[in-house]
């Protein structure tokens, strides 16, 4: 299919390279860390080659996120919008932009927002998870009551933002043991931003704020596997389970708030699983590069078992919609 728009696509700057070095294997990393420098070069012919007009494009993982210092961290998201925003109007026919933001400073990050996308015309937010917040291991997740007034601000502004995983804090991780295998993308990552998407659901945020719109990668981390259950044992409270402050169902909420995304996920009964819970309308095509190939998403996605149909739909036409791209 050509035509494609892909929107879980990382870059890196000099200032954050070296928070994606721990996941590759020594000697992976030269080509990895070179991948995510690049954005004008070997991206641009990865695009042409599988058929991806357009790529919207946003830091690695964790950066932002993991620098505790406020003030630190809002500079960190300025210099890497503006050095994104510089990129992205070298080729504004290929890319766009999603803002890094400070969350840790929660009226510091509906600045930053306002700023990417009023001035720099970003199509939007992603955000690597909790924050951290002191130097003493504090972390905040976006559904406390601080974080409202931003909420407000992104439905305001009408831009998705989207929930991009990190790894837990070594504290959070106990569970896993020996077993590090299960960090990072394996299955610690769609675990930690499935419970923080839920903490959003049960917080009420999208009765407050109907409006605002989460993207989550990796066909929904899981979730669209897992509403029927969660509701179920919701239902046995009367839908007042303990700390749940959202008005209804968790699935009300997935349907009408929530996108996802194929990035980092090629499989084709997950994808019709995932149709047959949301519909094809709320499934956009990504791959996930630099950490995964665009070919490999690009091939797969071509020749899915789907309708063509939903393969125009997912491949293009939602992230239209969704980012109010012009065709
Ligand atoms: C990512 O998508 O951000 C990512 C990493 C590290 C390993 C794999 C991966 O940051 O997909
Ligand atoms: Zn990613």
């Amino acid at each position: 299919m050509l035509g494609k728009i892909a929107l879980e696509e990382h870059f890196a700057t000099e200032e954050t390279i070296g928070d994606s070095q721990p996941y590759a294997p020594a000697e992976s990393w030269p080509e990895l860390r070179s991948r995510l420098l690049d954005i004008q070069d070997r991206r641009v012919r990865e695009m042409d080659e599988n058929g991806v007009e357009l790529m919207l494009l946003s830091l690695n993982s964790p950066a932002v996120q993991a620098v505790p210092d406020a003030a630190k961290a809002v500079d960190l998201a300025r210099r890497a919008n503006d050095f994104l925003a510089d990129e992205v109007a070298k080729r504004p026919d290929r890319f766009r932009g999603f803002a890094a933001l400070p969350m840790q400073d929660p009226e510091a990050a509906a600045e930053e927002l306002r700023r990417a996308v009023v001035d720099l015309g970003f199509v939007g937010a992603l955000v690597n998870g909790f924050s951290e917040v002191d130097e003493d291991g504090s972390t905040t997740h976006y559904d406390t009551d601080d974080h409202r007034p931003f909420w407000a601000e992104v439905e305001r502004l009408g831009v998705p933002f989207y929930l991009h995983p990190r790894n837990p804090l070594p504290r959070d991780a106990r569970v896993y043991g020996e077993h590090q295998w299960l960090l990072g993308p394996a299955w610690a990552f769609g675990h930690e931003t499935a419970v923080h998407a839920l903490r959003l659901i049960g917080s009420g945020l999208f009765d407050a704020h109907p409006g605002v719109r989460i993207v989550l990668g990796h066909l929904g981390e899981n979730l669209p596997y897992g509403l029927w259950r969660l509701d179920n044992h919701n239902a046995w409270h009367g839908r007042r389970a303990p700390g749940y402050r959202a008005r209804r169902a968790v699935a009300d909420y997935f349907l009408a708030n929530f996108l996802i995304t194929t990035s980092g996920n090629f499989t084709t009964q997950t994808l019709v699983s995932a149709i047959m819970s949301l519909g094809s309308d709320r499934i956009l095509f990504s791959t996930d590069w630099p950490f995964e190939n665009v070919d490999h998403a690009a091939r797969w996605f071509d020749s899915a078992a789907i309708s063509e149909t939903d393969r125009h739909k997912i491949g293009r036409t939602n992230a239209l919609r969704e980012f109010n791209l012009a065709p």
